[in-house]
């Protein structure tokens, strides 16, 4: 592909922003990202969140390589460190965790145990004096069982987006915010093959290109309706509890502390005092809304959570922060990913397009906000390759999103099943 040759990124969150920015790097001159929110990063991305984990342990050891690339990126890169914050990460069980959360556990351990990278970095926790030890500011009774690992950590992920997109408009990428797509356009080549060419929004702009990346996360089949039920929106609850800058002080430093069966949290935001907590469980789908047959897409309104991952948030702060267990609880969102079959990510072009047009950079599968700074130069590679050589990344065509998933403990709970008055707010 020429250098000048016209890019067109459609989704400006996480897979979007990290791809412009690796095209940029690449050396590409003429791209544009297209963002239906009027800000960037959007309202409704993933990662725009006060944090997320960073963290290598994975069952699956091809990803727990990629996920080292990432950290070290985070680490290194003078774009992305400021928002690197190696706080170490508590994984552990409570008492009455079920088997499943036990084994997940266990395969978490189990990949980095052996790892030189991991060297000295871990430690058992058996008793609640091993929490202790690492956090001491917590005071629940936490009959915990895991491991504490020093190397992880998590990042301010707005702000990581944020600085990502500004280093993209320093290397010349175009945004166009406030338009969503509307559809894509294809042309039929003499062979009649269909080529996609670009886009036009909903208030009739036409964008052209020899190269669309589509990096819709969770809404991914509203533009890409082909993709079907490969894809599935899956979105986890988000809370916050207001700190004080005392209560805040008090907490500087805690690891991002994960009971596989409750929830997890993360060290105050060091800007707001927000204390920011989610509720473990296999998420909510919304398939409500969409056809008979068709897949799940997030809703409008997301600004709620149930009773029931409320009640798991305050558990989880009983057995860690009792003083905090009774507080309000306050932006309260639902976080929407985009989950695939196997939890493997989508990095392929989309079969039936010639001329290798139209890529889909997809299926996070809730955890990929930490390849942040890696996640774009996989669609470089792609189109520079010309085909997608690692099989786990393809197009994956007849295979249905919405199955279990091995660190998730519980099914997913369609909102149909949520009664209005909760998922209106009201
Ligand atoms: O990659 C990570 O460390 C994400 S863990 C957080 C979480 O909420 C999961 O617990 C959940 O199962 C889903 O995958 C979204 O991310």
């Amino acid at each position: 592909m020429e250098k000048d040759a016209p890019i067109l990124i459609i989704g400006a969150g996480t897979f979007g922003l990290s791809t412009a920015y690796h095209f940029a790097q690449a050396g590409h001159s003429n791209i544009t990202v297209l963002e239906k929110s009027t800000a960037v990063p959007p309202a409704d991305s993933a990662g725009n969140d006060l944090n997320k984990i960073i963290r290598a342990e994975y069952e699956d050891p091809f990803y727990a390589e990629l996920a080292l690339q990432a950290m070290a990126a985070w680490k290194t890169n003078p774009l992305l460190a400021p928002y690197y914050h190696e706080t170490g990460y508590l994984l552990a069980n409570s008492a009455a965790a079920p088997d499943k959360a036990k084994k997940t556990l266990l395969k978490s351990l189990g990949s980095i145990q052996q790892h030189p990278a991991f060297r000295g970095k871990i430690s058992p926790i058996e008793r609640r004096e091993d929490i202790t030890k690492v956090a001491p500011v917590f005071d629940g009774p936490m009959e915990w069982k895991g491991y504490f690992n020093r190397f992880a950590g998590y990042a301010q992920s707005a702000d990581a987006l944020t600085a990502m997109y500004s280093a993209c408009c320093a290397l010349g990428v175009k945004f166009r915010t406030g338009d969503a797509v509307k559809s894509l356009i294809y042309t039929l080549d003499k062979d009649s093959s269909r080529r996609c060419t670009g886009a036009v929004t909903e208030s009739g702009k036409t964008y052209t290109a020899v190269l669309i990346v589509l990096t819709l996360g969770a809404a991914l089949a509203t533009v890409l309706p082909e993709v079907g039920r490969q894809v599935a929106a899956n979105a986890w609850s988000v809370a916050h509890i207001q700190l004080t800058p005392a209560e805040a002080e008090k907490l500087r430093g805690i690891p991002v502390t994960y009971a596989r069966d409750l929830g997890f949290f993360f060290e105050p935001d060091r800007r707001t005092n927000l204390l920011k907590l989610c509720p473990s469980g296999a998420g909510y789908t919304n398939f409500c809304s969409s056809s008979e047959g068709g897949p799940s897409v997030p809703p409008d309104f997301n600004a709620f959570i149930t009773p029931a991952d409320e009640d798991k948030i305050r558990r989880l702060l009983r057995e860690t922060l009792p003083g905090l267990a009774e507080r309000p609880l306050i932006n309260k969102h639902l976080c929407w990913c985009a989950d695939t079959a196997d939890s493997e990510y989508i990095i392929d072009f989309v079969p039936e397009t010639s001329n290798n047009s139209l890529i889909v950079a997809s299926g996070d599968s809730g955890h990929a906000f930490k390849m942040l700074p890696i996640v774009g130069q996989w669609s470089v590679e792609l189109a520079r390759a010309g085909k997608q050589e690692t099989k786990r990344w393809r197009w994956k065509a007849g295979q249905d999103a919405g199955g279990d998933v091995s660190w998730r403990i519980g099914r997913p709970v369609d909102l149909r099943d949520v009664p209005l008055a909760v998922r209106s707010n009201m």
